[in-house]
């Protein structure tokens, strides 16, 4: 089916943010919308669903559609779940910003690169973290080199973190966006609500506080979220972990991880549902439910 003509001047279009975990994807999304929309963290494979963040400018429209970070190690169902995003994501944009890091291009970045080349006119390089290119003159002759081996459509250095040159990322980005109204009404920043937003706070911050294999077999569920009558807000949210061995350790000594993890997740919550916020937290466990495809449904995860 062919899209009716558009008649208006302005311009609105799904814009898919790509690139192997760890590289600022999601940072650069919430730079890019101004509003912490997706959750960061120093530990790759932080992202886990597609999550879309809108950017309205002088009338036009950019959707993003921040992706969990590709890898190959499509080894549990939640991996492939993964994969599958961030084909979709792309198969229905409009354009790509394939995001690198600009200290250097890795092979798993390389086989995204391949995977692009298509649409390599309607992908736009972004090279993240110049902040830690040193010396920064090292940039300009490796955008060089990178520019003449590929064909995409713009070359873009950024810092997401530090907001560097997000105005020209901008610039590139909006004069290729089609033709169309916008698809989403001006106040609306994201299509998820409050307890997906509010689980995924909470696993930040676990994330932030575990090591090593933990936070992998670990997932958030809000189930409950209510306003007392008092304004106050109550917010109850599972901790579900796929290991007994686990338990402890999310919990810490006297409770001291927990305690910290919902601390931190409360200042936060308080500000997202504008009120104070009474947390709790209860850890379960689960086993395997990162590798079934009925617990990862049942978890909200779009199976
Ligand atoms: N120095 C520096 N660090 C950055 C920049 N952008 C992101 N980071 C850091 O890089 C780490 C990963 O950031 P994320 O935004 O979670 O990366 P991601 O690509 O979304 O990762 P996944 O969701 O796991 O695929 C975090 O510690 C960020 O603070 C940047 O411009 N400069
Ligand atoms: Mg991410």
């Amino acid at each position: 089916m062919t899209k009716p003509e558009y008649g208006g001047e302005s311009r609105c279009g799904y814009v898919a943010i790509v690139g192997r975990p760890n590289v600022g994807k999601s940072t650069l999304l919430n730079a890019l919308v101004g509003e912490k929309i997706s959750i960061v963290s120093p530990k790759p494979h932080t992202t886990r669903h597609k999550i879309l963040g809108v950017l309205n400018r002088d009338g036009d429209q950019a959707v993003f559609v921040d992706t969990p970070g590709h890898t190959t190690r499509a080894k549990r169902a939640i991996h492939r779940l993964m994969a599958r995003a961030i084909h979709q994501a792309v198969e229905d944009c409009d354009l790509v910003l394939l995001v690198v890091d600009a200290r250097g291009l890795t092979d798993e970045d390389r086989l995204l690169v391949d995977m692009l080349r298509p649409r390599a006119d309607r992908t736009i390089l972004v090279l993240n973290k110049v902040d830690l290119v040193k010396p920064r003159a090292r940039l300009l002759p490796f955008l060089d080199a990178i520019a003449k081996e590929h064909d995409f459509a713009a070359y873009v250095p950024i810092s997401a973190r530090r907001g560097e040159n997000l105005d020209a990322l901008q610039g590139e980005l909006f004069t290729r966006l089609p033709p169309g109204p916008p698809l989403f009404p001006p106040e609306m920043k994201t299509d998820r609500g409050v307890a997906f937003r509010a689980a995924e706070i909470i696993r930040e911050k676990l994330l932030h506080l575990l090591h090593q294999e933990v936070p992998y077999g670990l997932t958030v569920e809000v189930e409950h979220l209510s306003q007392m009558e008092d304004g106050r807000w109550l917010v109850h949210a599972l901790i579900w972990l796929d290991r007994e061995s686990h338990k402890p350790i999310v919990i810490g000594r006297e409770g001291a991880v927990l305690k910290q993890a919902g601390r931190e997740a409360r200042l936060e919550l308080n500000e997202l549902l504008g009120g104070r916020v009474h947390l709790e937290l209860w850890v379960k466990v689960r086993e395997h439910w990162s590798d079934s495809e009925r617990e990862l449904k049942r978890l909200g995860f779009d199976v």
